[in-house]
């Protein structure tokens, strides 16, 4: 197949939707609440026994007050990077929204549809526009300077676990590996959002109909674009991402809800993120 006129303007249009709402300078992330980093400090290390750690390290003898110690403060040093990535994150999703509104075809949706299809998929699409600033030289998402520099260690000091964090990163070094172009790369976040099976949709077939034109779109482009030698089963491959994405999405899902009940501090989540998310305490 070739790419027809429209095809071709969809894909300018997802584009240029992409660029007005992924700035790759990272500019915004110094307005997010800092990141802080368990630094490897003996306060740190020795997180799990506060109460040991002071009377060693002072020449008191007695216990320190409660509140400033105990399980408090470490459950607040094992969340420390969770008030930064939380913003990150809420910062992530107001761009999403932002991409969603510029398809063809999601502003047509009802209210209640729209809102279903991006609770469900905000986390993929994130995942997804995250693998932009991912780097396979030390397996991290690096935002400019060291300070946004993402590895492992720090997504799980807001909370998470390796059962999300080791698929994450393998699916972000796979997704490397394509080497999409923009194109490529845009579609799939697009074909992503039009899902029809979320739950909670009410006008699957509108959903579905869209989704269907812009696999078509994805098909045609890599038939006729990708060069030869990368493009066998590239299609296969990417619809074998979305199926990755789901079960990216059910273990965040969970760990979400862990991580919401564990916080102390409940102003840590952002209000968009407890409505994207879930709000345990609703
Ligand atoms: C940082 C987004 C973009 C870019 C970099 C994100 C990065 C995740 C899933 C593991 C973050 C999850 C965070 C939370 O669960 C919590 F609670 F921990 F804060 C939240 F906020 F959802 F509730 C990154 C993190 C995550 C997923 C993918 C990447 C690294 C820049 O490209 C761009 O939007």
């Amino acid at each position: 197949p070739q790419l027809l006129e429209e095809q071709e303007r969809l894909i300018a249009t997802l584009i240029e939707a992409h660029r007005k709402t992924y700035d790759a300078s990272y500019s915004d992330f110094s307005q997010f609440r800092p990141p802080k980093r368990g630094d490897g400090s003996p306060e740190c290390r020795n997180a799990t026994n506060p109460f040991l750690m002071s009377l060693l390290n002072s020449d008191m003898d007695e216990l320190p007050k409660a509140s400033a110690s105990g399980a408090e403060a470490a459950a607040g040093d094992e969340l420390s990077m969770l008030p930064h990535l939380a913003d990150l994150v809420s910062y992530s999703i107001q761009k999403v929204i932002g991409f969603a509104k510029m398809i063809p075809g999601f502003k047509e949706l009802c209210t209640e549809d729209q809102i279903s299809l991006l609770k469900a998929s905000a986390i993929e699409i994130i995942i997804l526009r995250s693998n932009e600033s991912f780097t396979m030289e030390d397996n991290s998402w690096t935002c400019g300077s060291n300070e946004f520099k993402y590895q492992i260690g720090d997504v799980m000091q807001a909370g998470h676990k390796l059962e999300l964090l080791e698929p994450l990163v393998k699916f972000q070094v796979n997704m490397k590996k394509l080497d999409l172009h923009e194109a490529e790369h845009v579609l799939l976040m697009a074909i992503c959002l039009f899902s029809p099976d979320r739950p909670g949709v009410q006008d699957r077939c509108r959903v579905e109909e869209v989704q269907e034109h812009l696999t078509e779109t994805l098909r045609a482009y890599i038939a006729c674009r990708h060069p030869l030698s990368c493009k066998h089963m590239l299609y296969a491959k990417m619809v074998e991402k979305l199926t990755e994405l789901r079960s990216l999405n059910e273990e965040h899902s969970k760990q979400y809800l862990q991580i919401s009940q564990d916080a102390v501090n409940k102003e840590d989540l952002p209000p968009l993120l407890l409505e994207v998310f879930g709000n345990p305490t609703a």
